[in-house]
């Protein structure tokens, strides 16, 4: 229950038209999750894992039909359509409001109407900010306790007459023909039906921490991004903060999780964040980032010891899996984890393993585990006022055109680099895999307005900050004539986050090039890995006539924003162009 009047009355009225059998107010306790998962574990909604090797593990096989956000089936829906862009589906709110309430009518009866009070940040942080999802699934309940700070004291802080974000979701009857996942940043206000995976349904984390939280960061003057957040440590015990912009499924947790190789005795990498950022330009004149999120929901295929050994460390206990296979000793099993593959392995559908139907794990599999248990989880984590960045990094998957790694001149071109970033698209949203699109700043999908605006917001930063992050953009996959990666990503992306804390520090050298600066092959530094000369000047090779083709798509793509597309970024096209050309 709650003192919070705007609460109380929202609470009634979702009730009256969802009519559930219950409606129970989540406080976050041990309690309460014992319960739900008691219940999950009856109803079949989780199994329970083997309690020997995975203490209180669970997993839980999603509809088949709902695997992965459904960007076609999300909408921003403004006023004006303009407000949402190109870059969003639309429909008007009174529309929006129609159409969702039509599905709500009546769709909790039977069902125990979950609330669920969440901050996203650290507590007293001036930064967090609050919201209330009330959901019909338990599965949700038990993956926002652990993806957000739920219960009594998000309550607390809403009562205390803080302003929260409401968020609407039911599953439905998990019809994809009536599923939607609406905005209505206007109202501050979310409503999603008829999924109960991921981002369609834990709505602190793409839908608030994101779509909406931007909206309110462009009127309030901050941004919110998605985003890693990793501290690195130097030798000398210095730490330089940097924030990565990388597309859904483009390796954020990954990196965030980074161990160095052996060869760089000294160094170490420290998690702060696997994939939101709130950014805030400080008093000191530096932009300060903190983790909305609590915990990581990360994919789970092509996660190993060999790849990832911090994210295997943390997972493992009290984790939820979804969608990986099963052994036949109740151990979770996906594509790319250590060992040989067992025998007797059911996927995840729960069907005896036959390939002719596809992987063990659905590419999309994912883990849901708390931040706390990560072993190189920052001390500066849950700090209020965040971390100070250095360095913006954006990249995206791209097997031709990006080099490993450049440096903006300023900015405006970092801006510009942001903007114009392109990746082929993965199975962390339903469609197409493997497609080039452009997905500026990795936030195609979560972007909750005008690109155009959005891109004029970021710009207007240079006016913001005095000490403002150098701006990079990377890329680790590349792949050679005969479809291999050329770069062995992983822990030997340290080799370039090492350049991009040396160029902040000002110690390391590049070379000016059309796209920006970088590195000469020197400045990398190779040691303990065997990668040749001519692979890594291939990584770091601009090719004119490719880049010239570049400039069009990107060119092509800035005038789908019309008049909203700020002049600052034309000029960026312009500048590139010329510079192309003039190489060439
Ligand atoms: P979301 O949670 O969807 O936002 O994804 P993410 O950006 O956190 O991506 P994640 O780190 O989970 O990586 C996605 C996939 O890319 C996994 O299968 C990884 O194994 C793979 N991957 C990550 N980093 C690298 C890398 O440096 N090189 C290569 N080749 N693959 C990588
Ligand atoms: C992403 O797709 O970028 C994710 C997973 O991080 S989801 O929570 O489904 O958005
Ligand atoms: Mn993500």
């Amino acid at each position: 229950m709650t003192t919070n009047p705007a609460l109380a009355s929202w609470v009634e009225e979702v009730a009256a038209l969802t009519l559930p059998a219950r409606i129970h107010w989540c406080d976050g306790s041990d309690l309460e999750n014992e319960q739900l998962t008691a219940e999950m574990l009856a109803d079949g909604t989780l199994l329970r894992l083997n309690e020997e090797t995975h203490p209180n593990c669970f997993l839980h096989r999603s509809n088949p039909n709902d695997v992965a956000r459904v960007e076609h089936l999300t909408l921003v829906c403004t006023t004006d359509q303009q407000d949402a862009g190109s870059n969003n589906h639309w429909m008007s709110p009174a529309e929006g409001h129609q159409k969702m309430d039509a599905l709500y009518a009546g769709c909790m009866s039977g069902r125990t109407m979950y609330i669920i009070p969440y901050l996203m940040g650290p507590y007293g942080s001036p930064y967090a900010r609050a919201g209330v999802e009330i959901t019909d699934s338990p599965y949700v309940v038990a993956n926002m306790r652990i993806m957000a700070r739920i219960g009594s004291r998000a309550l607390a802080h809403i009562d205390a007459g803080n302003s929260f974000i409401k968020g609407l979701h039911s599953i439905g009857d998990l019809n994809p023909e009536r599923r939607f996942i609406m905005h209505f940043p206007e109202e501050l206000m979310i409503k999603s039906f008829g999924s109960g995976y991921g981002g369609n349904a834990l709505l602190g984390k793409k839908c608030h921490a994101l779509r909406i939280a931007s909206w309110q960061a462009r009127t309030e003057g901050w941004l919110a991004e998605h985003m890693l957040i990793l501290g690195i440590q130097n030798p000398a015990g210095e730490v330089t903060y940097v924030a990565a912009a990388f597309p859904s499924a483009c390796g954020k947790t990954n990196l965030a999780m980074l161990v160095p190789p052996e060869a760089y005795a000294g160094w170490k990498v420290w998690t702060v964040g696997d994939d939101i950022a709130w950014l805030h330009p400080g008093e000191d004149g530096q932009l300060w980032a903190i983790n909305p999120e609590a915990g990581f929901f990360g994919v789970a295929p092509g996660t190993s010891m060999k790849t990832n050994p911090n994210c295997m460390q943390t997972l493992g206990r009290n984790t939820i899996y979804t969608n990986v296979g099963l052994t036949p000793d109740g151990q979770p099993w996906w594509e790319g984890i250590d060992g040989d593959k067992p025998e007797g392995l059911l996927d995840w559908q729960g069907r005896p393993h036959d390939s002719s139907n596809g992987p063990v794990a659905h590419p999309n599999a994912r883990f849901t585990v708390t931040a706390a248990q990560c072993p190189s989880y920052s001390s500066e984590a849950n700090a209020p006022s965040g971390v100070p960045i250095s360095a913006i990094i954006f990249g995206g998957r791209r097997s031709t055109v990006a080099p490993l790694v450049l440096e903006s001149l300023d900015w405006a071109h970092g801006v510009f680099t942001g903007a114009a970033v392109a990746s082929e698209t993965t199975a962390a949203a339903v469609g197409q895999v493997g497609q080039v699109r452009r997905d500026p700043m990795a936030m195609k999908p979560f972007c909750g307005y005008n690109f155009g605006d959005y891109w004029a917001h970021w710009l207007s930063f240079s006016e913001r900050c005095a000490e403002l992050p150098k701006i990079f953009h990377v890329n680790w996959f590349r792949k050679d004539a005969d479809g291999r990666y050329m770069w062995p990503g992983y822990g030997d992306n340290m080799r370039v986050l090492k350049w991009i804390t040396e160029r902040c520090s000002g110690v390391a050298d590049a070379v000016t090039t059309p796209v920006g600066l970088m590195p000469n092959r020197a400045d990398i530094d190779l040691t303990g890995l065997a990668l040749t000369e001519q692979t890594l000047d291939a990584l770091l090779a601009i090719d004119t006539e490719v880049w010239s083709k570049e400039v069009d798509d990107i060119h092509t793509f800035f005038e789908g924003f019309g008049d909203r597309l700020p002049e600052g970024l034309k000029e960026q096209v312009g500048r590139l162009r010329e510079a192309v050309r003039n190489r060439a």
